[in-house]
């Protein structure tokens, strides 16, 4: 299978620990894609017409896109414990987990489009600061609420969290998360260390 990747995006990343968590890693080969809004890859775009990463070419040539059905499909491709429950209350609750965990990470990628990318005197503040709410109530909820099922075990909400708060580190850094989220910077520093973090650390 090819995977279309870059290693800064988080919605890659989450992709790569499944692999890693899974034991798929030998499975895929990477495609390297350098894209953003406004500069796409032609190649990824006959595989995925919205043009964003990740996307993955199965060897029946088909392509699975965005994050969340990849992650699906490779986590019905193993034999281990499931990342994703596959019945019962636990399987919403987890998803839901795992939906605000993109949403954070759709608002950091967001904030970086229009602060990195769209020139200066057309940046809209007020919006990067709506951006940030988001980001903070999100991460205010999952330190209030979720820190015990984080804890519970490294699954798909589990693993978006940890990619989320990844980004932030590289993205936002003047933001000091930790300061505000002891509870969650806590259990960053232990899931940190698993090897499929380690081996998918984001370098600038
Ligand atoms: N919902 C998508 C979001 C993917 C996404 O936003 N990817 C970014 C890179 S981090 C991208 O491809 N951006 C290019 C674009 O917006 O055209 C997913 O879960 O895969």
């Amino acid at each position: 299978m090819i995977l279309f990747h870059s290693p800064l995006s988080p919605f890659v990343r989450k992709v790569m620990i499944v692999l890693h968590e899974t034991g798929q890693q030998q499975r895929v080969t990477l495609q390297g894609v350098n894209i953003s809004p406004v500069n796409g890859d032609d190649q990824l775009n006959q595989g995925n017409p919205i043009g964003k990463i990740p996307a993955l070419r199965l060897d029946d040539g088909s392509v699975l896109h965005d994050s969340r059905v990849i992650c699906e499909y490779l986590d019905s491709q193993h034999v281990g414990n499931p990342l994703i429950p596959r019945e019962g209350s636990t399987r919403w609750r987890r998803l839901t987990l795992a939906s605000q965990a993109d949403a954070i990470m759709d608002a950091a990628v967001a904030t970086r489009y229009e602060t990195f990318l769209r020139p200066t005197d057309k940046q809209w503040h007020g919006w990067v600061e709506a951006q940030g709410e988001k980001i903070r109530r999100g991460l205010a909820n999952l330190e209030r609420e979720h820190l015990a099922e984080l804890a519970a075990g490294f699954d798909i909400a589990a693993i978006g969290v940890a990619c989320a708060l990844g980004y932030l580190d590289l993205r936002q850094p003047e933001f000091d998360w930790r300061a505000q989220y002891p509870g969650l910077a806590a259990w960053f520093i232990q899931v940190s260390q698993r090897p499929s973090m380690l081996a998918t650390f984001p370098v600038a």
